[in-house]
């Protein structure tokens, strides 16, 4: 699939720091050494409706470590999918009797636009579910032949029994991971399964769903974790440096990813770090699809928000915090704004190295957005009260903001 357009990021002078962030599978804080090439999956939409503010702080987070990553001059490698095929794509094209084809289609749209509104940096590979099942297949086949995947009635089965490191990811307990396989697309009262955590890998063809050619698998269409896991080793290969989606797909997702891996290759982790960002709120409960309780990326922008003030409302809050969109969230990220933008339209102003370092230190210190705007806040409230004699700061301060934090001012 193609992804959209990346905005430009300002080169700036001087060198950032290396990222040290949180990974969920040692519940510690890493610092990272990619290589000069650093390599991120980000788990990507199922587009079943359009794209809301906690989809946007969850890759706002992922596009900060892209931009710490520039910053230090490397190049990255990011990587994408779109689940345009599962059960809640499915269920929702037959609930508003639409083709489910056409539905995943017209949302992938509307997130390519957000994302570009926004300014979130484009993966590199952006690929769909359906077009990586030729990929998929066989290694649904290699588990099955090597005895870590098994036949249910049709369907194939992984069976987490097969690895010894399961339930190093999110590091739960058996009764909790129950509770979250039932509530995330697992099916734990199956009869049958060898474990209830067992999750699908292949489902065979069900009458009335879509389904494509399996091979030795027979007609069916894949399960959700070998899709990542699939689309990341093709285009990454095992151990890359980031994994990142928001906290709800700790487990079973990246969990069961990472088994998946680890049963095909022997290692493990899959990624060095697994990055998981907070869960956003409306009204008191986590923002999402199934329940509607949503603000859109897509109705903010109909109804005149700078995309601008959205993308700081998002950089208000800490990536592992969560929190809840209010109104005044984006009253307060819009007067911001405002100051920021009168901040740097003059053409002189207090010296701007400082800030950029302070901008870096946060940032490479697991994200740490909100302590960086807080450092722009006291340079463009000190412009505004005393001025200052720096010829071009305004303009490095602009550009800082532009390529660390993704705000155009
Ligand atoms: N297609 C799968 C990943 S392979 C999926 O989870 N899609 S999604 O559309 O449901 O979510 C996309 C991303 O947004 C995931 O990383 C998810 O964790 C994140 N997300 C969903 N709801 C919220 C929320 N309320 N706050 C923050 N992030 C969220
Ligand atoms: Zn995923």
């Amino acid at each position: 699939m193609y992804a959209w357009p990346a905005s430009e990021v300002p080169a700036l002078p001087g060198k950032g720091r290396d990222l040290r962030i949180h990974d969920t599978a040692t519940d510690g804080l890493v610092t990272l050494a990619p290589g000069p090439v650093a390599r991120i999956y980000v788990c990507g939409i199922t587009p079943y409706d359009a794209t809301h503010i906690g989809h946007a702080a969850t890759y706002n987070a992922f596009d900060l470590v892209q931009r710490v990553w520039l910053d230090t001059k490397r190049q990255v490698h990011y990587v994408q999918n779109v689940t345009d095929v599962d059960d809640p794509l499915l269920e929702r094209a037959a609930r508003d009797a639409i083709d489910w084809v056409a539905l995943a289609e017209k949302e992938t749209a509307l997130f390519r636009e957000d994302m570009t509104a926004l300014r979130m940096l484009p993966p590199r590979h952006y690929i769909g579910a359906v077009e990586a099942i030729p990929g998929i297949v066989p290694l649904v086949e290699r588990l099955r032949d090597s005895g870590a995947a098994y036949e249910l009635e049709g369907d194939i089965y992984f069976s987490v029994e097969s690895d010894p490191d399961f339930g190093k990811v999110s590091g739960l307990d058996a009764a909790a991971m129950r509770l979250l396989s039932a509530e995330r697309g697992g099916d734990p009262d199956r009869a049958g399964k060898k474990n209830p955590l067992d999750p699908m890998l292949w489902t065979a063809a069900r009458e009335g769903e879509p389904s494509w050619d399996g091979g030795s698998l027979g007609r069916g269409r894949p399960g959700w974790h070998i899709e990542c896991v699939a689309i990341a080793l093709d285009h990454l290969g095992m151990g890359f440096d980031v994994q990142g989606g928001g906290s709800d797909l700790a487990f079973p997702h990246h969990e069961m990813g990472a088994s998946h891996a680890q049963a095909l290759t022997g290692e493990f982790p899959m990624a060095k770090a697994y990055v998981h960002a907070g869960m956003v709120a409306l009204h008191g409960e986590k923002m999402s699809k199934s329940k509607g309780n949503l603000v859109f990326v897509s109705k903010l922008r109909r109804d005149g928000v700078d995309p601008a003030a959205i993308r700081l409302a998002l950089l208000a809050h800490h990536y592992r915090a969560d929190w809840e969109w209010t109104d005044q969230v984006l009253q307060d990220a819009v007067a911001r704004l405002d100051r920021w933008r009168a901040a740097v339209s003059r053409p002189d102003g207090p010296p701007a190295e400082a800030l950029v370092e302070e901008i870096r230190q946060a940032l490479s210190n697991d994200l740490a957005a909100p302590a960086a705007l807080a450092a722009v806040d006291r340079w463009a409230a000190f412009q505004q009260e005393h001025g200052g004699t720096d010829e071009g700061a305004p303009g490095v301060v602009s550009r800082a903001v532009d390529a660390l934090l993704g705000v155009a001012l």
